[in-house]
């Protein structure tokens, strides 16, 4: 039994002792509780992380042995934006640890920074003096020192992994990870393809490289899997495939409603388990608040480019756009040309929205992003930081970049023609027409 609607059936039937015997980190593991190592392929279709990477394993004495670095890493988050973080094994994000409900996994923690550190497993059920908090249930482990995390996976899902020591600076620098648990024995239909996006906030100054874990609200670069638009890679599906897309939320302060084009989907888990089938609401925005997991299911059964976005407007913003005046209907008549005596080149702008600043290749500070976007196909994309674009193809070569999408005939949105508009009776000079809501 791997689901169930109480606490306790939450908890999988990792069955009892097996032949042999293993190392016990407590008298509750006194005998072996764990299955043969889960391999990819036999157990389980491994999951893609776009932008990301995955940290290897070996089995010694039937455990999955992995070793995590907490370092300083220098971090692109999008072509022209560098940042010095810190992350783990080289990475922003750590890579993801990928494993099978019922493994044993042992993971191996040296602490390359220099401050103390711990890791926590977030949302994975496992002995006290393992969940990796700071002071309440373990030793900080110091600059330089190895620790070792023991235990056995007795769930499957969506979870991840961040420091739990000096949580604002950590976190806020970049120590996350994702943590994906295969289920034994797999319920529900199977997925083709089975995507982890983390999902992050920063505050990264105009000309700095230094991102500022003390900010509290006002964060400006936004990032799937530590990208910002343009830096996020598509995710690339065959149409028809049934497609899963973990979401996980280590912001340091804001939910992120996330919203996918071209298809209804169900939220089909947590970061507690699979939801019951019968209470899989249908979706097209899933809200994944801080400090949690959603996974999302469906048939990728449309083809096209398809947005996948925070909504939050100011979430799918680049670094240049916030702090920005208020320029929206403004006329500045001969303020141009007088201010360009002082200042050559001067322009203002923003009269009416921001959608061409990034496309005009305004000049930016040193390390720094424009506000939004970059040349799509038919026009400049509008979008920055917390999006990505799902692209569905009924032909792939692999999973490469298959370009952007070719629309076919009659189903693009263009310029009406005047035939068009005669036959249909719009006049575009008349006022436009509007019928009252409520009979008069
Ligand atoms: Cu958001």
């Amino acid at each position: 039994m791997l689901l169930g609607g109480s606490a306790a059936h939450a908890r999988s039937e990792v069955p009892g002792p097996h032949e042999g015997s293993a190392a016990s980190t407590s008298p509750r593991q006194a005998r072996q509780d764990w299955l043969r190592p889960g391999m990819p392929g036999r157990d389980y279709r491994p999951v893609v992380v776009p932008n990301g990477s995955k940290l290897p394993w070996k089995v010694v004495d039937g455990a999955k042995v992995f070793h995590l670095v907490a370092e300083e890493v220098e971090h692109e988050f999008a072509p022209g934006l560098k940042a010095s973080c810190w992350g783990y094994n080289g990475r922003v994000h750590g890579p993801t640890l990928e494993a099978v409900e019922g493994d044993r996994v042992r993971i191996y923690v040296t602490n390359r920074l220099p401050a103390p550190t711990t890791v926590h497993w977030h949302g994975i059920l496992l002995p006290n003096g393992m969940d990796g908090v700071g002071g309440l249930n373990q030793k900080a482990i110091p600059p330089g020192e190895t620790f070792q995390y023991e235990f056995t996976l007795r769930q499957s899902g969506t979870n991840m992994y961040h420091s739990h020591h000096d949580e604002m600076t950590q976190i806020g620098l970049g120590m996350t990870g994702m943590f994906v648990i295969h289920p034994r024995r797999p319920t529900g239909p199977r997925v083709d393809r089975d995507f982890v996006i983390l999902l992050h906030e920063w505050r990264i100054d105009a000309g700095t490289s230094r991102p500022n874990p003390n900010e509290m609200t006002d964060f400006n670069v936004l990032t799937m899997n530590a990208k910002a638009f343009p830096g996020t890679e598509p995710l690339v599906v065959r149409q028809g495939e049934r497609v899963r897309i973990r979401l996980g939320n280590l912001s340091p302060q804001n939910h992120h409603p996330i919203h996918l084009h071209g298809f209804h989907f169900r939220i089909t888990e947590t970061d507690a388990g699979r939801v019951p089938e019968s209470a899989q609401q249908p979706e097209t925005t899933v809200l994944v608040p801080v400090g949690s997991a959603r996974a999302i299911e469906f048939v990728a059964d449309a083809p096209g480019d398809w947005a996948l976005h925070c909504h939050m407007t100011h979430h799918m913003m680049n670094q240049m756009g916030h702090g920005s005046p208020n320029m929206i209907g403004v006329k500045p008549g001969a303020l141009d040309a007088k201010v360009r005596a002082l200042l050559p080149g001067y322009m203002t702008m923003g009269q009416s929205g921001m959608a061409r600043m990034g496309e005009m290749g305004m000049p930016v500070p040193s390390n720094s992003i424009p506000m939004m976007g970059r040349q799509g196909k038919h026009d400049y994309i509008t979008m920055g930081g917390m999006f990505t674009v799902l692209k569905v193809r009924e032909r792939l070569d692999g999973d490469k970049d298959p370009g952007w999408y070719d629309n076919p005939p009659g189903t693009l949105a263009q310029a009406a023609s005047t035939d068009a508009l005669r036959r249909d009776g719009i006049d575009v000079e008349a006022p436009a027409p509007v019928e009252p809501g409520s009979p008069a």
